[in-house]
């Protein structure tokens, strides 16, 4: 039986990671930060099978502290400040943990000593402004201090692999979603507002840019890519992704007709909600994740949707 040690497990993909290595019959530890309210509500039906542990990615000693109690065969690193808009405003903490604290967690694993595997949660945020298609050989241009720290992450996963032969993996992963998503991602604001306007209990919904084009997938799928990467025999990057892209605009479209309404009557532009620089068009091209690791989305776009506004109502 396999350890599997989760840094990020309080998150949209560290519940549905949980889930998925205790069907597969592990033992699952989580790490997890101090907060002054609960932050553990997306593991509340699995919370009695796991174990959690202290550990930030701004501490190294909770760190290896976490690894020493948990001894892992894998270490997922999901943890992250993940929302790209608020990173402009808190840019040094944004290096800090979504970018050294990665470093924080690789040196802890080279430290035991023990042939730990590694998955990194790179994004498609890296890519930045280069245009669509985007495979592992696209060259990064992130437009964001999120951006700017996953690119660290991914170099530096890269860099403990190719050192110190450590088992480590990237997986690019291209935007996920689900009914679990935060609250401040637009997928999840608009299907919450779709759902409470529909109800009558809002009228309006503020958005930023309309026109930004991204390839959504689902959450639950993209976790199944995450544990194969660390099956194989090497170590290796992966895109992650569905193949479709779709606007912002597009979205509300679909999201609104699905409950019988017209999004142009509710939808307001909020110029405040524009970043200062913005990633126009995503849309990966998934070919060596499925050749390689037999993985290809099972949810597709309108089927997300659709998934999220139910799961409101
Ligand atoms: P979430 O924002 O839902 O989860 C982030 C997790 O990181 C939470 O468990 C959070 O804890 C934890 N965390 C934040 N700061 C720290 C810290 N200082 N120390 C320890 N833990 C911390 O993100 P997702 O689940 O959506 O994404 C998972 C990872 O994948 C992230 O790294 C994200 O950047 C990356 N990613 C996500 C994509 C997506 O579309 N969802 C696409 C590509 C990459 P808390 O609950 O306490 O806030
Ligand atoms: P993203 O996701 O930045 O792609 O990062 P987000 O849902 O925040 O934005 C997607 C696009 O929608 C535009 N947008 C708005 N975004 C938010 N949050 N709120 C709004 O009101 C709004 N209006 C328009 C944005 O400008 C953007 O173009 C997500 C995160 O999960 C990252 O951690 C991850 O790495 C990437 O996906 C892949």
């Amino acid at each position: 039986m396999s350890n599997a040690l989760i840094f990020g497990v309080t998150g949209q993909d560290g519940s549905y990671l949980a889930e998925l290595l205790l069907d597969k019959g592990y033992t699952v530890h989580g790490a997890v930060r101090r907060s002054s309210t609960d932050n553990t509500a997306r593991l509340n039906s699995i919370r009695d099978k796991i174990t959690l542990h202290h550990g930030d990615l701004s501490d190294s000693a909770s760190i290896a502290a976490a690894i020493d109690a948990a001894q892992p065969d894998e270490v997922y690193n999901l943890a992250a400040m993940s929302d790209v808009g608020i990173s402009f405003k808190v840019p040094v903490y944004s290096g800090e943990v979504t970018g050294a604290g990665t470093v924080r967690v690789l040196e802890a694993i080279r430290r035991t000593g023990k042939p730990i595997r590694f998955y990194q949660a790179s994004s498609s945020e890296m890519f930045g402004s280069a245009p669509p298609p985007q495979s592992e050989t696209t060259p990064f241009h992130p437009r964001s201090p999120y951006g700017c720290a996953k690119v660290y992450s991914y170099h530096i996963t890269q860099n403990y692999r190719e050192a110190y032969g450590l088992h480590a993996s990237n997986g690019i992963l291209f935007n996920h979603e689900s009914p679990r998503r935060g609250e401040h991602f637009v997928t999840r604001k608009i299907a919450k507002a779709v759902a409470n306007i529909k109800r009558g209990r809002q009228s309006v919904l503020y958005l930023g840019n309309l026109e930004s084009k991204r390839d959504w997938g689902f959450a639950g799928d993209y976790v199944e890519a995450m544990y194969l990467m660390l099956q194989q025999d090497e170590p290796d990057d992966y895109v992650v992704a569905t193949g479709e892209t779709h606007t912002v605009r597009e979205f509300c479209d679909c999201a609104f007709s699905y409950v019988g309404l017209d999004w142009e009557e509710y939808v307001r532009i909020d110029s405040s909600l524009f970043r200062p620089a913005e990633v126009d068009a995503l849309l990966g091209d998934p070919s060596k994740a499925k050749r390689k690791l037999g993985w290809a989305p099972r949810v597709r776009y309108e089927e997300l949707v659709h998934m999220m506004i139910d799961a409101e109502l």
